[in-house]
């Protein structure tokens, strides 16, 4: 299947370490948005289409595990391909500007970075899965591991696959996604996220608005 064609709408993802605040900080700007009369698709990683849903259960109960560390990062990209078709794709191209908590990047780094599995293998897969359909803005919610991981703890619930790893594995999470930040400053914004979420929130706002070059219509309310 060749990749489809661009769209006009807006590709916004967020990433970054366990508990780091993606999801919450993804909720206030699905908000923050649509406030503004945007039309806001709100999905994630891994799942986001009845598909990869499925997958998502595989991969993080550790079903797929025993396959291998390659066989799970296709794995990923196969629940992405769909994710993109279902979702992402018909989203854009009616103008919608889509918020994706978790994208390619975290396949990067959890696989890769501090994974098994040889960047160069990972940048292929990535080629054929994403083709052009990068994100316009990915938002990197940094902090220190065991500030995430805390706040992971904290919820009670159980954990899944990759939140039951070392210290040592979360610590390259974080290098990996700084270094991805550094490589793709045109694409990326580093987003310190050890503060409160409001003041976490005020700063991906700004960012938004500055990237998309749309200060006064978005600052204005
Ligand atoms: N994965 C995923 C791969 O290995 N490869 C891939 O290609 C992809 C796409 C997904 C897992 O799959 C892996 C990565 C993950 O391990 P998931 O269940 O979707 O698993 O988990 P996460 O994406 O890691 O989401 P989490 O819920 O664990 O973390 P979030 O979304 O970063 O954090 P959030 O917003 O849920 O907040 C966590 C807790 O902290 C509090 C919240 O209220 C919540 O209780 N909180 C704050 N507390 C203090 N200050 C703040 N600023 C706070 N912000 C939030």
């Amino acid at each position: 299947m060749s990749a489809p064609a661009r769209a006009r709408g807006r590709f916004i993802t967020l990433e970054g370490g366990e508990g780091a605040g993606k999801s919450t900080q993804a909720r206030r700007l699905g908000a923050f948005l649509e406030q503004r009369g945007l039309d806001v698709v709100m999905t994630r990683e891994p799942g986001g289409s009845p598909g990869a849903e499925i997958l998502r259960h595989v991969l993080l109960s550790g079903g797929a595990a025993p396959f291998g560390p390659e066989a799970e990062t296709m794995l990923f990209a196969a629940a992405r391909r769909d994710h993109l078709a279902v979702t992402i794709l018909p989203a854009l191209a009616r103008g919608a500007w889509v918020i994706c908590d978790r994208f390619a990047d975290s396949t990067r780094v959890y696989q890769g970075h501090a994974g098994k599995v040889p960047l160069d293998v990972i940048m292929a897969i990535e080629r054929v899965t994403v083709g052009e359909n990068r994100p316009d803005l990915t938002l990197i919610l940094d902090l220190p591991a065991k500030v995430g991981l805390a706040r992971v703890a904290s919820r009670g619930e159980t954990t899944d696959r990759f939140e039951k790893e070392g210290i040592a594995f979360h610590n390259k999470l974080r290098a990996g996604f700084k270094a991805i930040a550094r490589a793709e400053p045109e694409r990326c914004r580093l987003i310190d996220a050890g503060g409160e979420a409001d003041v976490v929130a005020e700063a991906i706002r700004e960012a938004v608005t500055a990237h998309f070059g749309l200060g006064a219509r978005l600052v204005a309310s």
